[in-house]
């Protein structure tokens, strides 16, 4: 190993096997990276499905830039700066309706932790302080801090850490390839798995329920497309129930699915929703939680001088994102990108369930300009096929990401047709190699 690559305790990184083939990206450009070694790499992942937008974006650099000049850093507690209202109301602009308030942090994970802490807050401040019970669903990722991996639902991202928050209760997952595999878009079956709320209402009592929070579509644990009427089955247990529905829309926010948020795209709204990533096109940390009106106005009561919601951190609404997130957005609106993918997604459907029939593919799933293909896995070393792939396709020039033994797809959304083209086949090469 080289000595200078040791300090850097990496996260979610087979830290011994990289530094022993570090493999480091030195530059970027629309749908580019280039390693340090000055090889041309075709990024179908989007960077970590957040550079929606591709690389360096000359509006977006740009912004950056002047604002490091002008104005470095405001303190965001009980002072603030133009360019946070401003991003805020642009957010809430193309939020689903009703979705007007803005809330800033500095990723996803933290994005979840303001959720869940708003959800608990919000029913105690109506007088209903018994409803802190959070409810996630088993293969959710919802960042890494305690409250996400306490509803998320990996295993491996939960053993190690101990006991976790208390009050928490999961949903199952909607994988089901006995019934769904190869759907394209959205399976058949499983809406009925929504019911498992009803259930938990039955155990717990509905006076004890804060909150569910789901991705709409799981992406960490390998792309899961909600089953139809799944999501709005579990709107309707919520508002039976008076549970708020937080939809963590840090992957699927800002176009991924064909529309500017996957709610939109589903039709279906829920009170408290995460973004992240896509919301600076991944060029300076930045989360947000946007909530219904009419949760934000229940704090607002009480005397004047006091501070309505306790929970903020010391980089929320930071100069820096904010001038990139409005560069972003301006960028999306130019180039129609937040719904370029409701015109791609035939072609990228297609073209992602043609590598069905090669060797130990056992699924395929897509939706908007996301795909996974899952392979077989090696007996007695789960993941390694998939990390073959993934080595393989990376060494021929094409970077993607997997999770087990999934492969995902996820693009930037200025993808061309012949650039899925190359994905597609370097994958099926890929996956050819590794039988
Ligand atoms: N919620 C969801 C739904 C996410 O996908 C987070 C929260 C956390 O965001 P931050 O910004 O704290 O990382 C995420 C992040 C992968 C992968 O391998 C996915 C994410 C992050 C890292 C890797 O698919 N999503
Ligand atoms: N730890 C200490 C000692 C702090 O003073 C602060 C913030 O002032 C934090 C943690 C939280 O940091 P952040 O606001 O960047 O999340």
């Amino acid at each position: 190993m080289k000595p200078e690559l040791d300090a850097f305790w990496m996260p979610f990184t087979a830290s011994r096997q990289f530094k022993k083939a570090p493999r480091l990206l030195a530059k970027s450009s629309g749908m580019y990276y280039w390693d340090d070694q000055g090889r041309q790499i075709l990024d179908g992942v989007a960077g970590l499905w957040c550079v929606n937008a591709g690389h360096a974006r000359p509006k977006i650099v740009k912004a950056i830039q002047d604002q490091a000049a002008e104005l470095d850093f405001a303190p965001p507690f009980n002072m603030a700066h133009p360019k946070a209202f401003e991003l805020a109301d642009k957010v809430a602009k193309i939020a689903p309706a009703g979705m007007k308030k803005v809330f800033f942090t500095n990723s996803g994970s933290e994005a979840v932790e303001t959720a869940l802490k708003m959800a608990i807050a919000y029913h105690r401040a109506r007088g209903e302080g018994t409803r802190t019970r959070l409810i996630g669903r088993e293969r959710g990722y919802h960042g890494v801090n305690f409250g996400g991996i306490s509803v998320g639902g990996m295993v491996g991202n939960r053993k190690m850490f101990g006991s976790l928050l208390t009050g928490v209760d999961h949903l199952r997952h909607t994988h089901d390839p006995a019934r769904n595999a190869f759907s394209v878009g959205q399976p058949e079956h499983g809406a009925e798995l929504a019911d498992d709320l009803e259930r938990m209402v039955a155990l717990h009592d509905a006076s004890t329920i804060a909150a569910v929070i789901v991705e709409p579509i799981a992406g960490s644990t390998g792309v899961l497309i909600p089953p139809k009427g799944y999501l709005q089955r579990l709107r309707e247990i919520c508002d039976k129930h008076g549970i708020l529905l937080i939809f963590d829309e840090v992957i699927t926010g800002f176009g991924r699915t064909g529309s500017p948020f996957a709610a939109t795209t589903f039709g279906v709204t829920p009170d408290l929703m995460t973004l992240a990533k896509g919301i600076t096109n991944g060029c300076v940390p930045m989360g947000a939680v946007l909530a219904k009106q009419s949760i934000h106005d229940v704090f607002m009561n009480g005397p004047e001088h006091l501070i309505e919601f306790p929970h903020g951190y010391t980089y929320s609404s930071h100069p820096l994102a904010c001038a990139a997130g409005l560069a972003t957005l301006e960028t999306y609106a130019d180039e129609s990108l937040l719904t370029r993918g409701s015109q791609l997604q035939g072609y990228f459907g297609e073209q992602v369930h043609s590598l069905k029939g090669q060797p130990n593919v056992i699924d395929i799933r897509n939706f908007g300009l996301v795909g996974a293909v899952e392979l077989t896995p090696i007996a007695g070393e789960p993941g390694k096929r998939a990390f073959n792939v993934f080595l393989d396709c990376y060494e021929k020039g094409v970077l993607l990401r997997t999770t087990g033994d999934t492969v995902a797809i996820s693009p930037p959304l200025i993808i061309e047709r012949q650039q899925i083209d190359q994905i597609i086949d370097t994958l099926r090469g890929a996956i050819q190699r590794a039988a």
